[in-house]
């Protein structure tokens, strides 16, 4: 195979690269340059062995779909690893396995699980090339289905050997499938290990990344969730910054006025949606920066600055619709891989929730399905792979090196009940405990996530790479240094339910009017009434022109339900037990305040 790269001349790449080689005994190694050439012909080659199929080129130009086996369709958090000396590092909220004893089986699982298969190289940036916020690592992978969504994921190639030259450091992620192929043995269209070979590991002391046995997701794209969270999260600590599960937006408000907002919810709690918010009150503007992760880091002027490491968006496809996301649908309709979606008869692709029915097709499993079928078409965690720079409203600055200043952050959840549309903390340490004790109900996003309700810190329960409690007390120190230069924290939910069972919000782009009333409180301009579960509007303060809700909705929403908050106590304290010594006293201080409050 044939490439442009120039060979690197960095020594600790080089000398990784051939122990891996050694080890892994692939029948050839290929050095990935980021090419458009590379990646057609990478597609041609799957094309060509039935793991892709290429869409209508009038529907969805330069469009692909592929099926991953019914084994291997999210992450699977009970194989994800923070694997530290000490079982405390890693802490409660995560598995962990001794480094040597992981590294021994893992070693033995990888000794010859490239045979038959061409070892690629991937070096990549998370963040614009040679930003003063973005890191370099090299992905190692058997996977061309991973080449291909790394080159929309991340910034891939020769100019990132450039930035890391002959000494620069990267961090070393290594993957396989874990599904060597004998002599003459033809390959599936889905290469996986079963389950109990699935390792996703995390040596955050050495910074690296040992991943085998699934080629899904954040299993395998190993910059997104494995870097760009747990390893970042990690480092960050050491460095002083924030790697974060956020998006991030910037809102202009009818005079100009920008505000950057960086929001967190965990999996599938429409964190695209509202990246690609359209506002529905005149005048206000809203424009993408990222949909899943932001790096942060303070600035010259003490203020905090954020960064999307990611150069494309895997987002959730089910549900995504012209009605719930229309960028997002507009971002996908060319140069987008899609996965484990249904293929229609007219060679696009569909999943449930899109705006019009389908007639029929091939199911994410390859079987032929028609809406009687009774099973769903598309898997509910079936992804589309897709650049960034095509969404229509990508900011301008979403590639700017320094990162656009925050001025607020959310928290919140999917939560039917309980939890009320908005509120605001009173101050930074109170919203850490609001982030801390987030929560939200399940999600299709990990396999094995089954309980309804589960508490969800910062959203990163699955992604934070250390010991929750200190991760904890590291927000409560980033305070300490911003100041009065800190975002405000605010907590909504757009998922509450009436006694029917219906939304009572109406969401999508009029969760514009709830970030006005932010934007609002920031400057001072809006008023709030003072309840135990922080600063919240009153009907008044919330813009709600043109918008078709009763009275009596809105005071629901707005409601602080006392007697249900108490319920939430002896869950939040049980939760907050399990950190033992390492809970930061400023968390029991606000977990004393709130009940104080409640009365
Ligand atoms: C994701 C997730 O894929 O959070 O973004 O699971
Ligand atoms: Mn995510």
């Amino acid at each position: 195979m044939q490439n442009t790269l120039e060979k690197t001349e960095n020594k600790k790449l080089l000398a990784w690269v051939s122990e891996i080689e050694t080890m892994c005994k692939p029948n050839a190694v290929y050095w990935c340059d980021g090419s458009k050439e590379e990646y057609d012909r990478l597609m041609k080659q799957m094309l060509d062995s039935g793991m892709a199929t290429k869409l209508d080129s009038q529907k969805r130009p330069n469009s692909y779909l592929f099926r991953s086996h019914p084994s291997d369709v999210a992450r699977v958090e009970d194989r994800t690893y923070i694997s530290t000396k000490n079982k405390e590092d890693a802490g409660p909220t995560n598995n962990w396995k001794d480094p040597q004893e992981l590294k021994e089986t893992m070693k033995g699982l990888y000794n010859g699980c490239m045979k038959g298969r061409t070892m690629y190289i991937i070096p990549f940036s998370m963040g614009p090339i040679g930003s003063p916020i973005a890191k370099i690592g090299v992905e190692i992978t058997d996977s061309p289905y991973v080449v291909v969504n790394m080159h929309i994921m991340a910034r891939v190639g020769q100019k990132v050997l450039n930035v890391l030259g002959k000494d620069g450091d990267f961090i070393p992620c290594l993957h396989s499938v874990g599904a060597p192929l004998k002599e003459g043995q033809q390959d599936s269209n889905w290469p996986c290990a079963p389950i109990e070979q699935k390792y996703i590991s995390h040596f955050p002391e050495e910074k690296t990344i040992w991943s085998y046995g699934s080629g899904y997701g954040g299993n395998a794209l190993l910059g997104k969730k494995c870097l760009a969270l747990r390893i970042a999260s990690s480092i960050a600590k050491e460095e002083g910054w924030m790697a974060e599960h956020m998006l991030i937006l910037r809102l202009t408000n009818p005079q100009g006025k920008k505000y950057h907002i960086a929001a967190a919810f965990p999996s599938a709690c429409g964190k695209t949606n509202l990246a690609m918010l359209q506002p529905t009150i005149e005048g206000w503007k809203c424009e993408c920066i990222g949909d899943d992760i932001s790096w942060m880091k303070i600035g010259q002027d003490g203020r905090l600055y954020a960064i999307n490491p990611e150069a494309g968006f895997f987002g959730v496809a089910p549900g995504t619709s012209y009605k719930s996301n229309p960028m997002a649908m507009d971002t996908i309709r060319e140069n987008t891989i899609f996965t484990n979606c249904v293929l229609t008869k007219d060679n696009d692709i569909w999943w449930e929730g899109m705006d019009n029915p389908c007639e029929g097709g091939i199911d994410w499993k390859g079987n032929p399905w028609t809406p009687e079928s009774g099973t769903d078409g598309a898997h509910a965690n079936a992804r589309f792979t897709t650049p960034a720079k095509q969404c229509p409203t990508i900011c301008s600055d979403w590639e700017n090196p320094n990162g656009v200043p925050i001025d607020i952050f959310i928290f919140g959840g999917r939560r039917s009940s309980v939890v009320p549309l908005v509120s605001q903390a009173y101050s930074w340490d109170h919203g850490v405990f609001l982030g801390a004790t987030s929560a939200s109900e399940a999600t299709a996003a990990a396999l094995d996530v089954k309980s309804k309700l589960r508490r969800d810190p910062f959203a990163m329960l699955p992604f934070c790479g250390y010991n929750m409690a200190d991760y904890w007390q590291h927000w409560f120190e980033m305070g300490d240094k911003l100041g009065d230069k800190a975002p405000k924290v605010f907590y909504v939910n757009w998922f509450r339910k009436s006694s029917e069972g219906k939304f009572m919000w109406p969401g999508f782009g009029d969760n514009s009017r709830v970030l006005k009333w932010m934007c609002e409180r920031i400057e001072n301009k809006a008023s709030s009434n003072e309840t135990p579960l922080g600063y919240m509007p009153l009907v008044k303060d919330l813009d709600l022109s043109n918008l078709d809700i009763s009275e009596s909705t809105i005071n629901e929403l707005l409601k602080v339900d006392k007697e249900a908050w108490k319920n939430e106590l002896p869950d939040i304290e049980e939760y907050f037990a399990k950190f033992g010594d390492k809970l930061p006293a400023r968390m029991k201080a606000q977990l004393k305040e709130l009940r104080n409050r409640l009365g």
